[in-house]
């Protein structure tokens, strides 16, 4: 096996699943929350294929959970997100862009409501904890706010359904999307949600500590066998292909949810309380001048997108940036993210994106590519 290059030590944490993912031929990570996020197995393009054919077993440990619980659960949720979260019930996920006082997207995280009192908020890659911790101190809020031992294991693919229900039984397919029940797993209590990364299908289950971590993960592989189960993470071309944005790439504290395109995850006149409220009024009134684009890049395989890729029109002039961008095979074409100025960002026009090994042109599409 290939020694890792990045440096451990205690600030880069592992996960419960760490060793399963070493013994599966783990080719590269990356950082998420602090913590390893395993990026290719295979290749990204075996990948690919695989976790369009088959069924993948995820370790996404690093959506980090944290737990707000306490009488001013409900009230502080709210005060995070423009999602009105009133018709939220026990047993619901919804997906909630999370903004500061300017609008500025500060996480997408999935929130998770386990009890009127009680939330998992499943985050993206930004320390989040601390600008809840923040907020209740400042507001002398009565919750505790916590990251817990909780582990997310994912399970996506088109079998996922029959790999889950092979350990977990048959009531598992009733589980409906963006839901969660409660299952047992060697006596333990696991929270299994219909959801994930992938534009595949899947679950994700919550494993609450380490010890049951290696224990789900080997008996996963073992049950999945004849269903060509392997180890696989979040793939870029799929979730490209898909529209699932990464914040931190895609979006940032610069954008506010409608450049991001998550407008419609925004009921801002009506989430009262949410901090950002006034700034995203202003914003959801005016509408925004730049927006989220799937781009079809021309030309070979573009190389990895490190850094924002300019966008002009043809006579030079910058009119967004690519965010994120891969070969697709499927597609047979480049396909991309990137934020476009509403002079450009109509379906069917033609613009110039400058890769680091020359200009392409690019056009702009209506919607993603699943
Ligand atoms: N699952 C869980 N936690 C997570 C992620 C996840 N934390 C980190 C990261 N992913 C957060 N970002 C996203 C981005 C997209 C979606 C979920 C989390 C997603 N979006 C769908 C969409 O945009 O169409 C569905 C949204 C909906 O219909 O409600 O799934 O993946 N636990």
């Amino acid at each position: 096996m290939q020694p890792s290059l990045l440096s451990p030590s205690r600030r880069l944490r592992r996960t419960p699943f760490s060793e399963g993912v070493e013994a599966a031929g783990v080719k590269a990570y990356t950082i998420y929350n602090h913590m390893l996020l395993p990026t290719i197995f295979r290749s990204v393009q075996e990948d690919y294929h695989h976790l369009k054919t088959a069924v993948q077993v995820w370790d996404v440990a690093c959506e980090r959970q944290v737990e707000i619980r306490g009488p001013d659960a409900g009230r502080l949720v709210q005060m995070l997100t423009p999602r009105d979260l009133r018709k939220m019930t026990p047993g619901q996920c919804y997906y909630v862009p999370m903004v500061d006082e300017t609008g500025g997207m500060l996480n997408d995280p999935v929130a998770v409501k386990l009890a009127e009192d009680r939330y998992w908020i499943s985050i993206a890659d930004s320390d989040l904890l601390l600008w809840i911790k923040g907020i209740v101190w400042g507001m002398r809020l009565d919750v505790m706010v916590e990251e817990p031992d909780v582990s997310p294991l994912a399970v996506q693919g088109p079998r996922a359904d029959d790999l889950m229900a092979a350990v977990f039984g048959d009531a598992i397919r009733d589980v409906r999307f963006f839901r969660f029940g409660w299952f047992e797993f060697q006596g333990a209590p696991m929270l299994i949600a219909r959801s994930g990364y992938s534009r595949q299908g899947g679950f994700e289950i919550y494993v609450e500590g380490t010890h049951l971590g290696m224990p789900l993960w080997n008996v996963l592989m073992e049950a999945g066998r004849g269903m060509d189960v392997h180890a696989g993470c979040p793939n870029l071309i799929e979730r490209i292909e898909g529209g699932l944005l990464s914040y931190g790439n895609d979006m940032t504290r610069e954008n506010t949810p409608h450049e991001a395109g998550l407008g419609k995850f925004c009921n801002t006149m009506t989430a009262i309380g949410c901090v950002g409220r006034d700034a995203l009024l202003r914003v959801a009134k005016e509408g925004p001048i730049r927006q989220i684009r799937a781009l079809a890049i021309d030309g070979a395989a573009v190389p990895p997108c490190l850094e924002a890729w300019t966008v002009t029109d043809d006579k030079g002039r910058r009119v967004g940036q690519v965010t994120s961008a891969a070969w697709s095979p499927d597609h047979r074409t480049n396909v991309a993210i990137a934020m476009i100025r509403m002079t450009h960002w109509d379906a069917g026009t033609t613009v110039l994106v400058h890769a680091p090994d020359g200009p392409r042109e690019a056009l702009v599409r209506e919607s993603f590519f699943s």
